[in-house]
């Protein structure tokens, strides 16, 4: 065997060992998918995450990072949370992504990699997991760890989905992966089918600003007036392209403790959601990737998955986020939701604040929301 091979058999045996269900290396070079990033960027597909269009050359090449790299450790690590039951029916509840339901994955995994990377005894090695610049489903499918489906998501045979990429990058030389993992989606369209809003324009190819993930946490503004519908009962990222994905059926649930899900996060309900002061969304949310919404982009979501609901009994929530809540974004997303409901109450609801609403965007959703438009 030679040092290579036997550095990464050590490698390979301590992620298993962390957890990481998957890894596999490949060159530390230019990533051949750089012109669909490019590409995708120029069709303005990011919508506002402006940080992913900063750099795209030292997103798709690690030696911009580390001049001495040769090789690109990917890892896979499964947050597979298993059945997640049904949502009681007392009052309307939303729904979190299955990777927020746990612990923050930056905080879980960042330790597990810069443990594996022991293994390396590199000093210039360095660790990522969504937060360094790479095309992560790019460089998981070359270096054989599953391909990019027709969901846009790294799909792996045995693990499925749901799990969360990662990467080393280190100046060792690695045996290297030969081929990228051929695709296997074969004639199966279940994710392209089953997106309420059109996000997935076309294989593996995700338009941002119509991805309900995207609108709930990225998007920062009030959300276009024609996707509300679509939204559902989503209040924190979706995963619908998964729950349909065929690899997901047999996948098994994860072992890691932190990424179990929390109760409190499965199907909240959403007037609490609504109402919560800032003190309880940063207590809720503490050490949690949820916390990237901020309050007021929670209760926002909050009030649209509201208004899909339809249900009278949350009138009186939704009056009280329209007529105190210091945010505008929230205020125009509640009066829109009291539009959708229509009952008596919720048009006297919005009545009285057409009269002492200020802002004027505000002003124009509580004009819209009476119209029933
Ligand atoms: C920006 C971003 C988003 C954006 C944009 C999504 C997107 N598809 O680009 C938003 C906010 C919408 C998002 C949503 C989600 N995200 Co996200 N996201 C990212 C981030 C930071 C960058 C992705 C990126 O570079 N996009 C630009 C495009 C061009 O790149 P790409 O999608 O990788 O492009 C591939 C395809 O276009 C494909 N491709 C090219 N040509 C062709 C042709 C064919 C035929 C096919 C099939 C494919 C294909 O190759 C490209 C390169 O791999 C990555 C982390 C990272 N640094 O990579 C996480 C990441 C992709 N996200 C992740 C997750 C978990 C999610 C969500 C599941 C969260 C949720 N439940 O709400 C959803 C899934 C949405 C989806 N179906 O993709 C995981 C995915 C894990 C996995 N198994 O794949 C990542 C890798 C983070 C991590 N470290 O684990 N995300």
């Amino acid at each position: 065997m030679t040092a290579t091979q036997g550095l990464w058999n050590r490698l390979f045996e301590t992620a298993q060992g962390l957890g990481f269900g998957m890894a596999g290396a490949v060159a530390a070079n230019v990533d051949p998918r750089r012109a669909v990033l490019e590409g995708w960027l120029d069709q303005g597909m990011h919508g506002d995450m402006a940080w992913m269009a900063k750099d795209p050359e030292r997103r798709t090449d690690p030696r911009l990072v580390l001049p001495e790299a040769r090789a690109v450790v990917a890892l896979f690590h499964s947050y597979h949370p298993g059945p997640l039951g049904t949502p009681l029916m007392d009052t309307p509840r939303g729904r979190i992504a299955r990777y927020a339901l746990g612990d923050d994955y930056h905080d879980v995994l960042v330790k597990k990699l810069r443990a594996l990377s022991q293994v390396l005894d590199d000093p210039t090695a360095r660790v990522y997991t969504d937060t360094g610049p790479f095309l992560e489903r790019s460089v998981a499918s070359r270096a054989q760890i599953g391909w990019t489906g027709k969901s846009g998501l790294l799909i792996n045979p045995k693990l499925g989905t749901y799990g969360f990429l990662a990467e080393i990058v280190t100046a060792h030389e690695l045996p290297l992966a030969e081929k990228p993992h051929p695709d296997r989606c074969g004639s199966c369209t279940s994710c392209l089918d089953v997106c309420p809003s059109g996000a997935l324009v076309a294989p593996g190819i995700v338009d941002s600003r119509r991805c309900i993930s995207y609108l709930t946490i990225e998007h920062r503004g009030p959300i276009p007036r024609e996707l509300r519908p679509l939204m559902g009962d989503w209040v924190y990222g979706c995963d619908l392209c998964q729950e349909v994905c065929p690899w997901n059926r047999k996948a098994p649930v994860t072992e890691e403790p932190a990424f179990q899900p929390k109760p409190d996060r499965v199907f909240p309900k959403l007037v609490d959601l609504l109402l919560m002061s800032q003190e309880q969304f940063s207590q809720t949310f503490k050490g949690s990737a949820i916390k990237r919404t901020k309050r007021r982009g929670m209760a926002r979501n909050a009030a649209v998955a509201l208004g899909n609901a339809k249900d009278p009994a949350t009138v009186p929530a939704l009056r009280q986020a329209l007529s105190t809540d210091a945010e505008a974004l929230v205020r125009g997303a509640a009066a829109w939701a009291l539009g959708q409901i229509r009952s008596e109450a919720a048009i006297k609801a919005l009545e009285a604040a057409q009269a002492t609403e200020s802002d004027a965007e505000v002003y124009e959703e509580i004009q819209l929301a009476l119209r029933g438009e």
